[in-house]
């Protein structure tokens, strides 16, 4: 089994590559279900499983230069973690690269973030997710997968989007900043209202997606530690980041939570699925691909 991302036969050299795709086995701070140190590997192992030309953008998108370097050796405490993690992704962006980075539990964001703040300044920052993720300390600690978005705060413009549950602090700590996030039921309610208001909050500076993949209905995506009902389906998720995609400068990805339920094939490849339409919707706003623009914006 090869450890690149769709397989060997497909992949670039670290040089050559523009998406770097760096593994981060870590789940020190789940509170529910565990296994997200597991997801990388077997994201990378269902990637291989992929078709891989894209019926959407009638091209493969992988020629838009994959690589995918070996997974991060993370110590235990979450601080340290964040730092290998965080220099990780700062040498990406030195070399140019976009960083894709598979997590792990959502305390990964956090070091990714950091790195792009410091290359890029204030960025915005789009989370897809089924929790707020912004207590301030969860369980005795303050960088608990609760807390990303709250440590992160300061960092840029937080555009959530997929939310379903959150504590009342979380609500009063929305409203101090006047923010709303974007409800899970506003994006099912198929008006294109949620959409409007997630691209009005996009402020043009460099955009760093975080996808936490909870946001997804659990009938969708079962393999996860803390499942929400009520969430996006596959064609939500795919309509919402192709038309932000398609007017933002995506310079970072990470994809979180994935804890593989032994058997259960159908989570990983559906993990693996989405980088993949999500590779190819930045490469087609670059101009890397000789492709058909995302379904729903050539009909727009
Ligand atoms: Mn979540």
């Amino acid at each position: 089994m090869s450890r690149q991302f769709l397989g060997s036969h497909t992949s670039f050299t670290r040089q050559e590559s523009r998406f770097l795709i760096i593994p981060a086995p870590f789940d020190v701070t789940a509170s529910y279900g565990t296994g997200a140190r597991f997801g990388p590997a077997r994201i990378i192992e269902a990637s291989q499983q992929l078709e891989l030309f894209d019926e959407e953008l009638l091209c493969e998108p992988w020629k838009a230069a994959i690589h995918t370097q070996e997974p991060l050796d993370l110590p235990v405490v979450v601080e340290k973690a964040q730092e290998v993690i965080s220099s990780a992704v700062r040498m990406c962006l030195e070399e140019e690269k976009l960083p894709i980075l598979l997590g792990g539990d959502h305390s990964v964001s956090i070091g990714a973030i950091r790195a792009a703040h410091n290359h890029y300044g204030q960025i915005d920052i789009l989370q897809l997710d089924a929790h707020a993720d912004l207590r301030d300390e969860y369980q005795g600690t303050c960088y608990s997968h609760a807390c990303v978005m709250r440590r992160i705060w300061g960092l840029g413009n937080v555009i959530q989007a997929g939310i379903r549950s959150l504590s009342s602090r979380e609500w009063e700590f929305l409203k101090d900043q006047g923010r709303t996030p974007v409800f899970a039921k506003d994006i099912l309610a198929e008006t294109d209202n949620a959409l409007e208001k997630i691209c009005r909050c996009l402020s043009g500076r460099p955009l760093y997606i975080t996808v936490d993949v909870d946001c997804m209905d659990p009938s969708v995506m079962p393999a996860t530690g803390t499942p929400e009902p009520g969430g996006l389906q596959w064609q939500h998720i795919l309509r919402l980041l192709g038309s932000v995609i398609h007017q933002a400068d995506v310079i970072g990805l990470d994809v979180v939570e994935l804890a593989p339920v032994p058997g259960l094939h159908y989570p990983e490849y559906t993990v693996a699925r989405l980088i993949y339409k999500i590779i190819g919707y930045i490469a087609y706003a670059r101009g890397l691909l000789d492709a058909q623009g995302p379904a729903h914006v050539s009909s727009a």
